[in-house]
């Protein structure tokens, strides 16, 4: 039975004491906690003679690697995840009866896990995809996973094209080509062949495949689930996470080349801004509509391949997500938490969307392979909050010690425990939804129209992010080498925007076929609809902070000490971080004899990691960037991707010198500092520092 006063934010991390291993102070042992004092040899008959059978030290510690690998995800392989809590902001009881949405006061602890999608394991972490983000709220009701992505809909409407899809996407199977990406022929021939998956190859083509940062990403439940409250009255909801930072995205060329550069970029950026303390946040929004708006909208909104414009129902900001703890052990933790669609609370239910009915089956069994067996919710990261207590027994690795003689309902020999928990005492009661139907094997009408909302989210773009859509298609479609499918793609692009596929079509050799039945059906006209929706451009995103931004600022001996000091105060007491980058570690001397400590040196770093750029006065100490390749290379690699950059007194030569085509430097001033199209400050006098700190900082947040 649930007592909601008993959980708080440590509660999961408390539960975890019992297992956490700590070596400190302790001698070396076998796994049978026999203590060994030599582990560089093994045992041998001489010196230089065979090794023995006896040595149960080598032969368990050797054991033991060979087994140290499971099978990775089939899909979602790759990912990072963080403990933290969720709050409601006030009771959500007229629409759930969920317990972890009822009390504000009460803190529940919860684990994400964010992923890739078609990437191995080792594979990096800026690849064009969407990303995965699974929560686990660990409630007093038990686990409840939201097991969402970063975009809104889904490739197909019906679980059975999942396989399909899975092998279409993945490397090719000759000759495992190419990781993680859909930039080939077998992914776009199926994308070509199924209408449905147009409007998600427009995501996967957009500025939203490419996040800066989990921190700075959105998520979606994706499906339509239900809501139950007390009365066990149903309404449907659509669930978001909106995060603090707003959404933001990096550009094509910063991923390619942060995937060499640093192939664990977003992992590490949770990581960090976590042990920083930059706490990552994301408020959960629903959109609640009700039962009898099942069929007020121009699409089924049990379709997965469809949103529900947020300007027909509004999304309603109930509670905050905060990440603030990083794992202890990636593989005991991250890697094996197990996260499944159908571990929902009294209050939360499901709808038809048969997506999701197919992925109700899928986890558990995908489970049992990687895992091992079915004991996985007893898994430290995996077990409930809340007590367990069933007739469940036995099977590979059980942990738990059941005490009773009976293991069957009912029982008498148990006194009838464990006992059936009715509704009141928070038992979970299926929603009972009517069915009256033959067995079919089909796909409603209602699910074929597969353009209107692809329209809908090309036309919500800016003229900037249709640009980014129509280079991704250039370059995505660009690697195909069967014309044909290019040729069908653009076919049904153009059933999307006869302009978007005229673009597409110019990059890649082909045009837009002239015999183009449009697939499918019209959207029923007169229903709620929508032109535009603000929401789907990321230019709309929240833009007003640069808290936990990482700025970079170049140095070499002799630049302005008092310049460096007065920037990092200025840009750390908005909350972002400094990184001084000089030609080599250690210290540098600023031009009045000081010493600086760098943080990075030129050749371990690159602009692409860095949100903006600050170039100090100094004259001998520019003259020296200017004689180096790398300070020259950084900085126009900055301005090409767009960032802020700013430089003051003698550091506006550097950025005068540096081969950036199209760079002005004339541009709107203020208070003795020039600000220009593309982002880039400049103050002549140091006497104008504070405006050029206040108008880099506005640039910064722009992004
Ligand atoms: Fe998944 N998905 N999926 N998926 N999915 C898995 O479960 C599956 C779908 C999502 O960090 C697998 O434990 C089917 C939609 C996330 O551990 C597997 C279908 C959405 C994660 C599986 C879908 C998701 C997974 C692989 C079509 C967004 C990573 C390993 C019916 C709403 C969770 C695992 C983590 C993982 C099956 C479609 C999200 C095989 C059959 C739609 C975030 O069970």
């Amino acid at each position: 039975m649930s007592d909601q006063s008993q959980l708080n934010e440590n509660s999961k991390k408390q539960s975890l004491d019992t297992v956490r291993e700590n070596a400190e102070k302790q001698y070396l042992t076998t796994n049978q906690g026999v203590r060994i004092p030599h582990t560089d040899d093994s045992l041998k008959a001489g010196e230089r003679g065979p090794t023995l059978l006896e040595d149960f030290h080598l032969r368990e510690k050797i054991m033991h690697f060979d087994h140290e690998r499971i099978p990775e995800r089939v899909v979602h392989a790759r990912g990072a995840g963080a403990y933290g809590y969720f709050q409601v902001y006030e009771s959500m009881a007229e629409y759930t009866r969920a317990s972890f949405l009822q009390n504000p006061a009460e803190k529940t602890p919860v684990f994400v896990r964010f992923s890739t999608v078609v990437g191995s394991r080792g594979s990096a972490d800026t690849v064009r995809d969407v990303r995965g983000f699974a929560t686990k709220f660990y409630t007093s009701d038990g686990v409840f996973d939201l097991v969402g992505n970063n975009f809104p809909i889904f490739f197909i409407q019906d679980a059975i094209k999942f396989p399909d899809l899975v092998h279409a996407v993945k490397p090719e199977p000759d000759n495992e080509m190419p990781q993680a990406a859909t930039a080939h022929d077998t992914a776009w021939d199926f994308f070509s062949l199924l209408p449905e998956a147009t409007h998600m190859t427009m995501w996967l083509l957009s500025d939203r495949a490419l996040p800066r940062s989990f921190r700075m990403m959105e998520g979606f439940g994706v499906h339509t689930f239900r809501f139950i409250n007390a009365q066990g009255r149903a309404r449907f909801v659509k669930f978001h996470w909106k995060p603090a930072l707003g959404a933001h995205s990096m550009t094509w060329d910063e991923t390619q080349k942060m995937a060499g550069q640093d192939p664990d970029w977003l992992r590490r950026d949770l990581w960090e801004a976590i042990e920083m303390g930059d706490y990552p946040e994301y408020e959960l929004g629903v959109q609640l509509f009700e039962e009898s708006d099942e069929f007020a909208f121009p699409f089924d909104i049990l379709d997965a391949t469809k949103i529900i414009p947020e300007e027909l129902v509004p999304v309603r900001r109930i509670g905050k997500l905060t990440l603030n703890r990083n794992p202890d052990n990636f593989f005991a933790e991250t890697e094996q938490v197990a996260f499944h669609p159908g571990h929902v609370v009294s209050g939360i239910d499901f709808t038809n969307d048969p997506l999701l009915q197919g992925r109700l089956f899928s986890y558990l069994d995908t489970q049992l392979i990687r895992l091992g067996g079915p004991n996985f919710a007893e898994i430290p990261v995996n077990r409930p909050l809340a007590p367990v207590h069933n007739n469940q027994r036995d099977g590979y690795m059980r942990q738990t010690i059941n005490t009773e003689k009976a293991s069957y309902f009912p029982n008498s020999l148990s006194q009838g425990c464990p006992m059936l928990a009715p509704e009141s005492a928070h038992g979970y009661v299926h929603y009972s939804e009517k069915i009256n139907a033959p067995t079919v094997r089909t796909r409603s009408d209602s699910f074929k129209d597969y353009f209107s909302q692809a329209t809908l989210f090309w036309k919500s773009l800016s003229p900037a992010e249709q640009d980014h859509l129509v280079a991704a298609a250039h370059f995505e479609l660009g690697k195909v080498e069967s014309r044909a499918i290019r040729e069908r793609m653009v076919g049904l692009y153009a059933h999307v925007d006869h302009d978007l596929a005229r673009r597409i079509a110019e990059g890649i050799g082909v045009n837009i076929p002239q015999d183009n039945p449009r697939p499918g059906v019209l959207p029923p006209q007169g229903r709620r609809s929508v032109e535009r929706s603000a929401a789907l451009s990321l230019e709309n995103s929240a833009k007003n902070s640069i808290k936990s931004r990482r700025i970079a600022i170049l140095a070499a001996d002799g630049v302005d000490e008092g310049t460096i000091q007065n920037i990092k105060k200025a840009l750390e007491e908005r909350g972002a971080h400094t990184t001084l980058i000089a030609p080599r570690l250690g210290t540098i001397k600023g031009k009045s004899g000081q010493e600086l400590a760098v943080d990075q040196s030129s050749p371990t770093t690159s602009s692409i990691m860095y949100d903006a750029v600050f170039i100090p006065n100094g004259q001998q100490g520019i003259d020296q960037l200017l004689k180096q390749g790398s300070a020259r290379h950084f900085v126009a690699e900055a301005y090409k991707h767009g960032k802020a950059i700013a430089a003051i007194g003698e550091g506006i030569e550097l950025l005068k010198q540096v081969d950036i085509p199209n760079l002005s430097l004339s541009g709107t001033s203020s208070n003795g500092t020039l600000v220009n199209a593309a982002g880039v400050i400049t103050a002549q006098k140091t006497s104008d520092f504070q405006a050029l700190a206040e108008q880099f900082a506005q640039a910064i947040a722009q992004h």
